[in-house]
Formats: structure tokens, sequence, C-alpha cells
């Protein structure tokens, strides 16, 4: 009987193995060169997902063979425990959240540890453990003195019911996606970090980011959203009043025909006062949600102010709208072209105002005029004086210089960037350390008051913030005049969290929070990999937090110049499954479904008929999602490991597959029966007596460990699985042929270059091979340089210009030996046989294309 292979026992056993040997703990002082990678880390929602397993699994590989090229690794995981779900558990469940939060982080530690991560759990950290967030107050202290944390009325989505302020992806169709009530817009005091003081940075650091995908670059330049342009000062006719536009193309000045102002702009906020249609406009443009790619598709809506703007180039008065498109950017306020601005346009044909065409395409005469669309192209200035001629830019340039002089506007850039609003009126978050006093104000706590915790007698019970209704928390005494005072009862925003926690691995274990010379040692993180879902937030505010930390000198005179926290960056893809439903429209999950006799799909229970639908990402709510843990009971880690990296390169979508599970389980098991073979085989290897089929062999090998280990340094793991399929397969139909020797040598190797991928089993077959090492700390074979450039070459067989084939030969074959070898190829044979070859041409070493 075949012996088979028991992936339960050798699991446990090597799990149990790598944690009694510390397998995996980061060597603190090291000449060595470093390698640090790392995986967002999850959010502890209570169970691993597959894009879970995916994820850590490819982070695995590479801090595994990195461990194996001898360099110094640093793999570490952590929890972002902060958020919403713990509170909606808390009030549904009548559980705290701190405990739910908890017990979910053991689950899924538990996971991480049964799916053979080489993670360092001594530098574990969860984020709401105040021994964490007592550092991040420290920070919000230093950036709050600093000035750049600072306090301001700001609007905000306001769900009524919920008592709370919600993120614009959380208001759906303008209600809050939990409670369905209408947000309002409300006007709250709110912490911001000013990370539009690093804007320029951030955009021009950029460049020094060319490992990571050029797609999230550019989202985070189009995020930063640099312009550049003017701001024109206008004057309100009949008062002595002003108003600022901005522009990006004040070439058009002279085709303005009425201004812009965003509801919330001070002019529009003063005259709401006073005018009752005007309160009730900017009401109902409210209502319609924040959310900017909504406001692009909805209708141009304004109110006509009654006031007019006197444009300061030529004098003309044109009349003032509060618009619903123009938004709190720039000045808030716009003067608009509608011949050459499709908004503008749009809002100039419904309120019957003007257009007045100043830029004609190149072709036309002088007496162009835009009717029917507006006219957005390059082209000529025209009807407007001086730059009359012009082109657009030479027209801009010029136009700036005018009212710059003339003292009619200035010259300005301008960001969509905007400060990040961290308060949430929210109890499982980092308390912000900030306390106010009757008579002193606004004041950081002190210090070595720190960590402000928060209560854990909260009721969920009440409506709100219950670090509000806490009877006694927020009461305290002001730092300066130690009079009575109350504290801030907002907490951070959970982004807050994450945009430091990689600065926080390397020195845990250490007497500073951020270790000056650890973190230079460390930082940046070799490896960053992780959801493209993260492109601009979480990166932005880490690349953020690396450069204000660093500024502010909060990392060491050693980290002054440090830029940019993630040295390279990938973005793995989602995992797709089929969806199915039953009749009545309703998701199903994949396991509940069977086949009948005539092999159409039928739910197992009520046997009626299962539609199934296309593929899809795998979610909960389309109930597609495979268990991770249903996955690693039936078949085991390795083959889920093996699994998620093998059919798709690491940054695309895999469609998961029972079939795809299967085969890899299966190949796992004839890599097994294979070893098995070679572990028997007692000769000594002996590379000079080989045969020369054994020498072929051993040349082979050569090409294939390079090859592995070109492809997981370049990412490219789904290859790097595809080969160690081919070495498997070369030494299983060579194995009749080589002797003994050469295939233990060859299991040992494949052993080494599975073994990133699945490496419970291969460390049993490393063991059972005689080898006394761990093979997750094992050198990684190296190659015998002798025998890698084989003198072999492939080369396309062509008749009459076809391709029929491609034939491995000798590199210095001559053209009458080629033409009798490619004879072998059955349908080049069938061709050739009989007929007269009137010409052969032979590129050497590539093809070979006979004419008959
Ligand atoms: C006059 C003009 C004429 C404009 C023209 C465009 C075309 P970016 O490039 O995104 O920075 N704008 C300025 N502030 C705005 C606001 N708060 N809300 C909505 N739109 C605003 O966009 C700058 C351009 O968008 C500006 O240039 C302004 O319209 C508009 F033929 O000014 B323009
Ligand atoms: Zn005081």
């Amino acid at each position: 009987m075949e012996k088979s292979y028991s992936f339960k026992s050798i699991e446990d056993k090597w799990q149990k193995k790598w944690t009694e040997n510390s397998t995996f703990k980061t060597m603190e002082s090291s000449n060595k060169p470093k390698y640090y990678i790392l995986e967002m880390f999850p959010y502890p929602s209570g169970k691993m997902h597959m894009g879970h397993v995916r994820n850590y699994t490819l982070g695995d590989v590479l801090a595994r063979y990195k461990k194996n090229k001898g360099l110094n690794v640093l793999h570490p995981m952590g929890w972002d425990a902060f958020g919403l779900p713990a509170e909606n558990a808390a009030r549904e469940n009548n559980i705290h959240p701190a405990k739910w939060t908890y017990e979910n982080i053991d689950y899924m530690k538990n996971q991480f540890k049964k799916l053979g991560f080489s993670i360092d759990w001594d530098k574990e950290v969860i984020t709401c453990s105040p021994d964490y967030y007592i550092h991040e107050q420290s920070m919000f202290i230093d950036f709050f003195n600093a000035g750049l944390a600072y306090k301001k009325e700001s609007w905000v989505n306001w769900d009524p019911v919920e008592n709370t302020v919600l993120a614009n992806e959380q208001v759906v169709d303008g209600k809050g996606w939990r409670s369905g009530s209408p947000v309002e817009q409300k006007q709250l005091n709110q912490w911001f970090l000013k990370i539009t003081d690093f804007a320029e940075d951030l955009l021009n650091d950029l460049s020094l980011l060319k490992d990571w995908p050029e797609k999230v670059r550019n989202m985070q330049q189009n995020w930063i959203g640099k312009s550049s342009g003017a701001n024109i000062f206008f004057n309100i006719s009949g008062s002595n009043e002003k108003i600022t536009v901005y522009t990006t193309r004040p070439e058009t000045i002279f085709g303005a025909t009425f201004i812009g102002l965003s509801i919330n702009h001070p002019l529009s906020i003063s005259l709401a006062e006073t005018k009752v249609d005007i309160a009730n406009f900017i009401k109902e443009i409210q209502s319609a949600g924040t959310l900017e790619e909504n406001i692009a598709k909805e209708e141009k809506k304004g109110i006509n102010t009654g006031l007019y703007a006197i444009n300061p180039i030529n004098g003309e008065e044109i009349p003032i709208f509060i618009c619903n498109y123009v938004l709190d950017y720039g000045t808030s306020c716009i003067f608009a072209c509608p011949a050459h601005d499709v908004r503008d346009f749009e809002f100039a044909i419904k309120y019957n105002i003007p257009l007045k065409t100043v830029i004609k395409p190149v072709e036309e005469s002088d007496n162009f005029i835009v009717q029917n669309k507006p006219f957005e192209d390059e082209g000529i200035l025209i009807n407007s004086s001086v730059l009359n001629g012009l082109n657009m830019f030479d027209a801009k340039a010029k136009i700036i210089i005018y009212l710059a002089e003339q003292g009619f506007g200035e010259a300005k850039i301008n960001y969509r960037l905007k400060d990040w609003g961290v308060s949430r009126q929210r109890y499982w978050g980092c308390p912000i350390p900030i306390i106010y006093c009757n008579s002193c104000g606004v004041l950081p706590e002190h210090k070595q008051n720190l960590p402000i915790t928060l209560p854990m007698d909260v009721d969920f019970n009440q409506v709100g913030n219950p670090l509000v209704t806490h009877p006694t928390w927020k009461h305290t005494n002001c730092p300066k005049c130690c009079g009575k005072a109350t504290r801030e009862t907002d907490t951070f925003d959970t982004f807050f969290e994450s945009s430091w926690y990689f600065l926080r691995y390397p020195s845990v274990g250490k007497a500073n929070p951020l270790d000056p010379d650890t973190t230079k040692y460390w930082i940046p993180v070799d490896q960053y990999i992780g959801g493209i879902e993260h492109a601009v937030m979480h990166l932005l505010y880490s690349r953020f937090f690396v450069k204000a930390l660093a500024k502010l000198n909060i990392l060491g005179e050693q980290n002054k110049e440090l830029k940019e926290p993630f040295k390279a960056l990938m973005t793995q893809g989602m995992i797709a499954h089929k969806t199915y439903k039953n009749s009545d429209g309703k998701w199903i999950y994949p396991n509940e479904i069977m086949f009948d006799e005539n092999n159409n799909p039928i739910h197992c229970d009520t046997k009626i008929p299962v539609v199934i639908g296309r593929s899809e990402k795998m979610s909960k709510s389309k109930k597609n999602t495979v268990d991770p843990d249903y996955i690693c009971k039936i078949y085991g880690a390795d083959t889920a490991r093996m699994f998620v990296l093998s059919d798709s390169p690491p940054d695309k979508d895999l469609e998961w597959t029972d079939e795809g599970v299967e085969g890899i389980f299966k190949f796992i098991n004839r890599y097994w029966r294979l070893a098995q073979l070679g572990i028997s085989s007692k000769d000594a290897f002996d590379l000079e007596k080989l045969s020369s089929k054994s020498k072929e062999v051993y040349s082979k090998v050569q090409k294939y460990i390079l090859e592995i280990e070109n492809n997981i340094n370049g990412l490219h793991l789904n290859k790097a699985i595809a080969l160690n399929r081919e070495l498997f397969n070369l030494l299983d139909s060579s194995k009749g042929e080589i002797g003994g020797s050469t295939l233990r040598y060859g299991v040992k190797i494949l052993t080494q270059t599975l073994s990133p991928f699945i490496p419970h089993i291969t460390e049993e077959i490393w063991e059972s091979l005689g080898e006394n090492s761990i093979l997750s700390t094992a050198s990684w074979p190296s190659v015998d340089a002798n025998y890698l450039n084989d003198n072999k070459v492939t080369i396309a067989v062509q008749i009459l210009g076809k391709t029929k084939g491609s034939i491995e030969v000798d590199v210095n074959i001559s053209q009458e030996d080629l033409l009798n070898e490619i004879k072998s190829i059955p349908v080049v044979a069938k061709s050739l046989d009989g007929v007269n070859i009137k010409k052969v041409i032979y590129v050497p070493k590539r093809i070979i294309n006979v004419v008959i």
C-alpha cells in the first residue's frame, strides 16, 4: 500500500517545534543585512477569511525565503483592534468591546499559528492596549505643541439616531448606513492633523517609491491633487466687500459671466441669515450629502443672490450665484466661464446666463462662437484684449503677471488634499489627550499622566458616546491651574493607530517606544503587502506620520532624514468564487449545494434546484466564501497556502475552485511519495561518478534553483510554484533512469525550494533526509555555477513558415544534424517524408524553417 501523508500530525509537530525553538524570533543585534517584511495587520473581526490567508501567505513566503537566504528578518503581526464593530457587538450581545476584541484576537492568533506563518509573536502589537496607545497620545501632544494638530469647526455628516459623525462612505443615499435615518449636516468642533503642511513632500517623494505599483502612486497623486493657477479678487458691486476666486484657467477671465459660491462660503452663510429662500436652498443642498462623486453626477442647481461682482479685468458686472457644484476647495468661490467649462455650461443653460467665447480651435476663425457645447480643448485666445492670438499657456502666464501687477490677483497653487479630521464620537478608540479648562482654555494632558485609559464600566444602552454620559470619567483637573476641568470625549479615528504601528514593532521590548537605533536599522519596511483599498488613506497617513515624526525629531537624530515608511509595496488581488442562489433568489453557501443524478445543482437539504452565478469577489453578503478552518481541516495548511498562491500572480484576482485545491493536495501527496523514494536511497552522492543522464538532471536542477529564486524575488510566486512543479516532474519522470543518490539529491533541493510555500511537510521530509538543522532556518541551496550554462538551446521548428513545434539541441549543432533531429517531431517527420526540400533557413540558436 502507498504510504500516504498525514498532514495533521506533521503540521502540529512542526508548529510546536518552531515555537519551542523560537525559530522565528527576531535577532536583535546582527551584522547581517536586514529584511523587514510586513503585511497589513488585520482587524480582529472574529475569524480569518481567505483574503487574509492569501495576504499573509504571500508575506510568509518572502519572510521564509529571505531567512533561508541568510538575511536578518523581521516578520511581525498585530491587531488593528479599535473600531466600530466591537461597539456594535457590545450593543447587540451585551459584551464589553474589550472582551469581544481580545477573544477574537485569541481565536485568530490560533488560526495564524495553524497556518504555519513564520511570525515573531514576541513583537505583537495590539492597538487597543494602553501600552500601545500611550505612545500615540504622546505623539498627539507633540503634534499639538508643534501646531500640527488643531481644532476647528467643520461640517460633518451627522446621524441623529446614532448620535455620531459618519464618514462619507457611511452615508448611503443621504441616509445613515446603519440607522437608515436621513443624515444631517452639522458643524462640529473637531480635531485635525495638518497633513496639508506636507502636501508638497508627499507629492514629490512619490518619485522615491519606485517599487510601488504605478496605480497606487497615481491614486495618491490625484488625491493630493496639486493644481496651479491664480486667486483673483472681485469687488462686490455697491459694497466695499471683496470676494476671491480660485481658478486654474485665469486666461479665460474675459469669458466670465457669473460667480459661483459654495453653500459654505462666508457670503452664502451671511446671506442665509436674512434671506429665507437662500437658507432653504442651502439646507436642500446640504441634505444631498457631501460626497464629491455624487455632487459631480447631480443636476446643477443654484440660487441667484441678487448681488453682482465686478470683473477687475474689464469692469463688467456679473451675477453672483450660490451653486451646488462649487465645493469647499480653493476659496470655495469660482468665476464661471460657461463657454469653456462643462459644469458652468450646464448651469448657464439652465439659468439663462450668457456665454462668452474666448478660446477658439486653432483652425477656426476669430468669429468662432460656442453654442451647443462648451469648447474645453486647447486653443487660441479671442475676444480677450491683450491676450488675443496667444495660446492658452502663454496667455495664462501673461495674465497672471498682469493681474499681480495691477493688484487684481496673484499666482496660487492649491491642493485637493484636506487636513485629516481625526475626531470620532466613539467609545472604542484612543482617548484624545486634551483637557478643557474654563479659565485656561484647551490644554494637552501632562505626559506623565498618560495613558489616559478608557473607563471599563460603560453603559451602551444609552444613546451617543458613552464617554460623554459616563458619570465621572471626563471630570478632571486642569493641568495648569488645577481647577475643575473636563476631558475631550472624542476618540481618534482608527486610522491614527495604523499610521505608525509599523514603527512600533521593531521597538517592542525596548526601553524607548520608538528606539532611534532600532528604528534606524529596521525602517523603512522592505516589502509591504496589503489591499488596494488602502491605496490612499492608510498609505498616505502613514507616509505623513513618518515625515511628521522625523521632522519633530521624535524618531531621534539618526532618523531625521527618514522620508518614507515602505520601500516596496505589493497590493494583492482578491479571491473570487462562483455564487449560488436558491430558487427564491437568496444567496446560499457553496457547501449547501450538491448535484442530482443528472448533474444539476440542487440544495442539499431542500433538493430544490440552485442557480449557479458568476464568480465574484468572496464576500459574506453573497455567501460565496470558503472557510479557511474547513480547508485546513480537510487538506491541511500546506495545501491551503500553496493553493492561494498557485493559480494567479499575487497582484491579480484568484479564482477559488474545489478542483484547484484538490489538484494541489494531490501534488503534495505525489511529492511526499517521491520523497520517500529519495529518502530510502542510501547511496552517497558523488558528482564525478554520475551517469550522463544523472548529470543532465543535476544540471537542470541548478537552473531551477536559480529560476525559482529569481521568481520569488520578483514576487512572481505563482511562477515559482509552477517551476517547483516542473522540477518535481523532472525528478519524477527520470526517477527510473537516474541513480538513487541523484534522486535523493533532487528531492533535497526540491524540499528546500518548496519549503517557503509548504513549510510543514518539507520540514518533515528534511528531517527524514537525515538533516539535523531546522529547514526554516537552513540556508537556501547554492547553485553549482559550473553546470548552469548547459549547452542546450531550444529551437523553433517551422515548415513553410508555420510553427510545428520546438526541439532542444546542442548549441553548436550543424544544420545537417538539426535537419535530422527535427524528424523526431512526428508532424515534422510526416511533412518531410518523401518530399523535396527546396530551401532551409536556419537562424542559429533560434529557428529553423524548412521550405518544401
Ligand atoms: C475659471 C475656469 C474657466 C475654470 C474654465 C475652469 C475652466 P482643479 O484643476 O481641480 O484645481 N474650481 C475652483 N474652485 C472650485 C470649487 N471650490 N468647486 C468647484 N470648482 C472649483 O480645478 C480648478 C478649476 O475648477 C478652477 O478653474 C475653477 O473653475 C474650478 F474654462 O476657473 B476654473
Ligand atoms: Zn486651568
